[in-house]
């Protein structure tokens, strides 16, 4: 297994009802008294982040949280701020205490199966009460891992862990490819690089670079032209190239020059791809042709400073989209490391190229659209579609 990239921590939420034991279970697992534990319900109130590192596999966050069942007022917040842990959440433990697998504890499990959130149920306080025969076999038809532990005693705590070992989603453990899946050794990739006034002084931009780079790893041959010369190194090759990547202010050019049998595509679909869920962006952008007038289309930056182009998320993204579809829509920005609360207002985001974020921060920023209903996609892939160029870019990938 590779290491997971640095930074990168799966959040793996704790939930349950008031005294199941969660605070008690995050113990046991770290070997250290960090969370307060008492047997009055509601002791924990707020999400509090333990950070662990889950050896072999690496960071991780647990997330404690407040009882689900929760009451008044208070209990509702605090209710509400536990849900948007499961929001963000790459696994889930739900833990029951005395009372067994209940009523609540089959709803949860239900809401966080329909979240798509991988998730062990711990029987906790097995030192004072054995599983039922009824909560094994509904865990195996619901297909549920069914993991009976003790936070007093540890029995079940190993296996707990190695459970959310073999549980860690794929991305987690692996490093995905940039471009190395679609070359291999021997063929030739032509990059169309623009050098025009936005281009830096005297080099290339990371993203050209880490393309190359990957490029020359595969044993291909790597070819660099600015979009004027792009007819003329095709006409030069001895056989069409594997690929063209572009960049996409330049793609309606490109793709005028590249024939359709050679498969093309931009540099910022292969990072979409790359940070991200190219399948979920790209059915987000789709959303684009269903847009009315009155819709609000959020734009998300991942942080306060673009570097890169200032303008693209605030003024060209609105000005193309209102161009494509003729409509009145209402654009808002937010910038940060998370969603505005009422995401669901929103029809569709439109995520910036998350250049600050690792992968799995961008999975989880997609997963969580997904999980509020709100069609996202990403700036690479919205600039494609208004230019008509969508499909096109997306046939290297079979979409
Ligand atoms: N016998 C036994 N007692 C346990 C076990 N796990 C937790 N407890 C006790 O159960 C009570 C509640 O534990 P907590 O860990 O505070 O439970 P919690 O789910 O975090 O509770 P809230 O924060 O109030 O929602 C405490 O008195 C613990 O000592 C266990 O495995 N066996
Ligand atoms: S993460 Fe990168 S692309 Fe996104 S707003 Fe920040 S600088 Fe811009
Ligand atoms: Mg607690």
């Amino acid at each position: 297994m590779q290491q997971a990239p640095r930074g990168v921590r799966l959040v793996i939420a704790i939930v349950g009802r008031r005294n199941a034991g969660k605070s008690s279970l995050i113990n046991a697992v770290t070997g250290q008294d960090i969370a307060i534990v008492s047997d009055t319900p509601g002791t924990t109130t707020d999400p509090v982040a333990k950070p662990y590192e889950l050896l072999p596999l690496g960071p991780v966050t647990f997330f404690d949280t407040a009882g689900l069942d929760d009451v008044g007022e208070l209990g509702a917040l605090r209710v509400k701020a536990t849900r948007k842990i499961l929001m963000r959440a790459d696994l889930c433990i739900l833990v029951c205490g005395e009372q067994g697998l209940g009523g609540p504890e089959k709803e949860l499990l239900e809401e966080v199966q329909g979240l798509e959130i991988p998730v062990i149920l711990a029987a906790n306080k097995s030192d004072l009460r054995a599983p039922l025969e009824e909560e094994i076999a509904y865990c195996r038809q619901t297909n549920i891992r069914f993991m009976p532990v003790s936070s007093k005693t540890g029995q079940g705590v190993d296996g707990l862990k190695q459970a959310l070992i073999d549980m860690a989603p794929l991305e987690y453990k692996q490093e995905p490819a940039l471009v190395s899946d679609c070359v291999t050794e021997g063929d030739w990739v032509v990059c169309v690089v623009p050098i025009d006034l936005a281009a830096p002084k005297g080099r290339l931009i990371l993203p050209q670079v880490q393309v190359l780079r990957e490029i020359l790893d595969c044993d291909a041959v790597g070819v660099v032209v600015k979009e004027r010369e792009i007819e003329e190194a095709l006409a030069s090759l001895r056989r069409p190239p594997a690929l063209v990547v572009t960049d996409s202010q330049v793609v309606l050019k490109v793709a005028g020059d590249v024939p359709d049998a050679v498969p093309m595509t931009t540099f910022s679909i292969l990072f979409a791809r790359y940070k991200g869920d190219l399948p979920k962006l790209a059915a987000g952008a789709a959303a684009i042709d269903d847009l009315a007038d009155g819709d609000r289309v959020l734009i998300a930056e991942a942080c306060s400073h673009h570097p890169v182009a200032d303008d693209i998320g605030r003024v060209k993204i609105p000005r193309w989209f209102s161009q494509y579809t003729g409509k009145e829509l209402r654009f808002e920005f937010y910038a940060g490391h998370d969603f505005p609360d009422d995401l669901e207002r929103y029809k569709l985001a439109v995520h910036c190229g998350a250049c600050m974020l690792n992968r799995m921060e961008m999975l989880r920023r997609i997963r969580e659209c997904h999980r509020r209903g709100v069609a996202i996609t990403n700036y690479g892939v919205a600039i494609s579609k208004v230019q008509g160029l969508l499909p096109r870019v997306l046939r290297p990938f079979g979409l």
